[in-house]
């Protein structure tokens, strides 16, 4: 395909309804913003979307659980992911909300352009209303048996426990979760969208010549909804959260947009402001067939983008995605990241720990964007480890490329007077050109994975060239021929020739690792003196990026090492479920590295109060199998022997710790680990180095005695 006219690229909005954790990250959006950042260096036309969605009953369901209001949930909330997007550098053109007028308009529009144009039908069905408070129910709203697993955690759209996708009509026992009582059937009508009427063209685009570069997985996805028999969707709904139907649309009062079909207008809606912002035009973004669309989404959202929307789009005459680079899912520590199990590494937990606790903390930002990219889980499901954190850290951003840039300037400001040596080419040999080569030929390979969206193996490619650049001086060994230099009337111009190349070599690495860890390039930027636009990708390839002669400023750290501590720290935090508060006060710098003291809201004396602290005895001690940090003990309370899986196993051996005083936290609701269900927790003080101690009473005392 020849280079489009312009390009606009959308990542998923995130539902306002709590934070998001890594695996988002990872999955929707580092990813985008590799990708924009790229096509900005390559001086693209390009624009960048994004927004909260703040519709559907995932809404009103967190304001109950919060004791709060949809609206004041989703003010908090957006304003939250906003600025955990920014601190993380993920540079949005604009980061918009469906909750503002201009949304709600260009969705109702949307909604009556099809309407008008009859691609949309109507359909009375029966649907489940619950008397007492008036209202139909939506899926969620009702909880029942699951005919599968027989488990009463099991709601009109899923079951929590077995994990099935259920509708409401197969619950056995259904009961409002608004009233508590057993729902009606009533006659309602919605608008559906025939999505059966759009099978062929959906073929054909999808598993047809359009989709061939697609990857694997969704095509694979949209392939099976496709043969599994496309079926009228309801894109309406009996709710009074969301966007409401027009008041031209006859029967449409008290019905809103079913959430799927208004938030992927949210892109359009988000493209009109920027738009207006910027005083440009918004239609050919969407309209000219020359724009090259790109959905950067996680799998869950296949359907909708790549079967739905598409749809949606086609009959309101906009262009069609050209690609949708869906992500598979990133684990954490061993386990599928949950909300609900609180098993998640939130972006503000990270933001709290690493990026605010650090002066600057933009290494810290593209720590985490670096291994996020080295294990994105671009064709399956990949895994984040605290452990996999800290060896990507320490072994290649610390090792290979900040060693080498380090190792450049400090031999360049010994043995050159701090200024770009002069070159040589008379004295090249093969050593050299290899070199030269390599610089030269790294662009071209990295655009093309960039453009095919292999982001991990660019990165790869980025690590390597700096790699190649560690080789080089380790063959030409400048430390050496400095000693030569009296009898060597060569010596000082090889030394010279190689901080050259190497320098060069660094200003290319400055631009090619720039859409990755854009702050370390703007670090190198300062270091090298010169102004951002030598990021312009054309300049990649180019040896002639600092002049001979230049004067450039002092090596800074572009990476610091992760400590063993700190990855204990964090597997303890993830084991206890700790997270970060909402609400951080600007950030005091915290005086110690290792130090977690965070800087949680005031609490009243009540909420301390709910917790049951007593004093216990550690009686038995045992490893979990297949566990490293897990013990399962048996700790003696007041005439009772309680189970408990604590994360001590580093810092504990089972035997040293046999009839230890401990405190514990006895009303904690039971949890299940590795199989073991715990009841209660033993609390740990952390001291500097990430080392854990009991707590416990100054003189031993009772078992069960309570700590207040
Ligand atoms: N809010 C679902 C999600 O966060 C949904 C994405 C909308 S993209 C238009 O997974
Ligand atoms: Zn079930």
């Amino acid at each position: 395909m020849s280079t489009p006219k312009r390009y606009l690229v959308t990542s998923a909005l995130p539902y306002a309804n709590g934070l998001k954790h890594i695996g988002h990250l990872a999955g929707a959006y580092i990813p985008a913003d590799i990708y924009v950042r790229y096509l900005r260096a390559q001086k693209r036309d390009v624009v960048f979307v994004c927004g909260s969605d703040e519709h559907g009953t995932a809404i009103p369901i967190q304001a109950k659980k919060e004791g709060s209001t949809p609206q004041q949930i989703i003010d908090k909330y957006h304003q939250a992911l906003k600025e955990d997007f920014e601190a993380l550098s993920v540079s949005f053109d604009i980061y918009h909300r469906t909750s503002e007028p201009l949304h709600h308009q260009t969705a109702a529009e949307f909604f009556t352009h099809l309407h008008e144009k009859g691609a949309l039908q109507t359909q009375e069905s029966e649907q489940y209303y619950d008397e007492a408070s008036k209202t139909f129910l939506a899926d969620r709203y009702i909880k029942g048996t699951c005919p599968h697993c027989k488990s009463d955690r099991a709601y009109g759209d899923q079951c929590e426990t077995c994990g099935r996708t259920l509708s409401p009509d197969e619950l056995i026992n259904p009961l409002s979760t608004l009233s508590g009582e057993t729902p009606q059937k009533k006659k309602t009508t919605h608008w559906y969208l025939p999505l059966n009427e759009h099978e062929a063209f959906l073929r054909e685009w999808i598993l047809g010549e359009h989709g061939k570069d697609w990857r694997p997985t969704v095509v694979g996805q949209c392939k099976s909804w496709i043969e599994g028999g496309l079926q009228p969707r309801a894109v309406t709904r009996d709710l009074d959260w969301g966007v409401k139907l027009p008041d031209a649309i006859p029967g449409g009062a008290g019905k809103v947009l079913y959430v799927w079909f208004d938030a992927p207008i949210g892109y359009i809606s988000a493209t009109k402001q920027w738009a207006l912002d910027h005083g440009k035009d918004w239609t050919p973004y969407w309209k000219d067939k020359e724009t090259k669309l790109v959905h950067f989404i996680g799998k869950d959202n296949i359907v909708f983008h790549c079967i739905i929307f598409p749809v949606m789009l086609k009959l309101h005459g906009y262009i069609l995605p050209d690609q949708v680079p869906a992500n598979e899912f990133l684990n954490l520590e061993g386990d599928k990241m949950s909300t609900s199990r609180n098993w998640k590494l939130d972006m503000r937990d990270y933001i709290h720990d690493f990026v605010k606790a650090e002066n600057g903390g933009g290494q810290c930002v593209d720590m985490l964007r670096y291994y996020l990219t080295q294990i994105a889980p671009e064709t399956k499901d990949s895994e984040f480890t605290w452990k996999g954190y800290q060896d990507a850290v320490n072994s290649e951003l610390v090792a290979i490329f900040g060693n080498f840039v380090n190792r450049t300037w400090v031999l360049m400001h010994k043995l050159c007077n701090g200024k770009v040596p002069h070159l040589h080419p008379a004295l090249f040999d093969e050593n050299e050109n290899a070199l030269i080569q390599e610089i030269q030929g790294a662009p071209a390979r990295i655009s093309e994975l960039i453009e095919q969206y292999k982001f991990r193996e660019a990165l790869f490619e980025v690590i390597d060239l700096a790699r190649k650049g560690n080789q080089y001086m380790q063959k030409r060994e400048p430390w050496m021929l400095a000693k030569k230099t009296d009898t060597d009337p060569t010596a000082q111009q090889q030394i010279d020739n190689c901080l050259h190349l190497c320098l060069q070599l660094t200003a290319n690495l400055t631009i090619l690792i720039n859409p990755f860890l854009p702050n370390t390039a703007l670090t190198l930027l300062h270091m090298m003196k010169v102004v951002d636009r030598m990021l312009d990708w054309e300049n990649a390839g180019s040896l002639k990026l600092l002049n001979a002669g230049y004067p450039l400023r002092a090596p800074q750290l572009l990476f610091r090492k992760i400590e063993d501590a700190e990855v204990t720290l964090q597997i303890e935090k993830l084991q206890k479920g700790m997270t970060n508060p909402i609400a951080t006060p600007a950030s005091p710098a915290l005086p110690e590295k290792n130090n977690t003291a965070t800087n949680k809201p005031v609490i009243q004396y009540e909420d301390f109060a709910k917790l049951e602290l007593r004093s216990g005895i550690i009686r038995k001690a045992e490893k979990v199998e297949k566990a490293d940090k897990l013990l399962k003990l048996e700790v003696e309370l007041q005439g009772e022997i309680r189970t408990i899986v604590s994360g001590i196993a580093e810092h504990y051996q089972p035997s040293d710790i046999i009839d230890k005083q401990v405190t514990v936290v006895c009303n904690l609701a039971p949890r299940k680990m590795r199989g073991i269900e715990s009841n209660g927790m033993i609390l740990m003080a952390t001291d500097r180095n990430g080392k854990l101690h009991f707590v416990h009473p100054e003189h031993p005392i009772e078992p069960g005695s309570l700590i207040s």
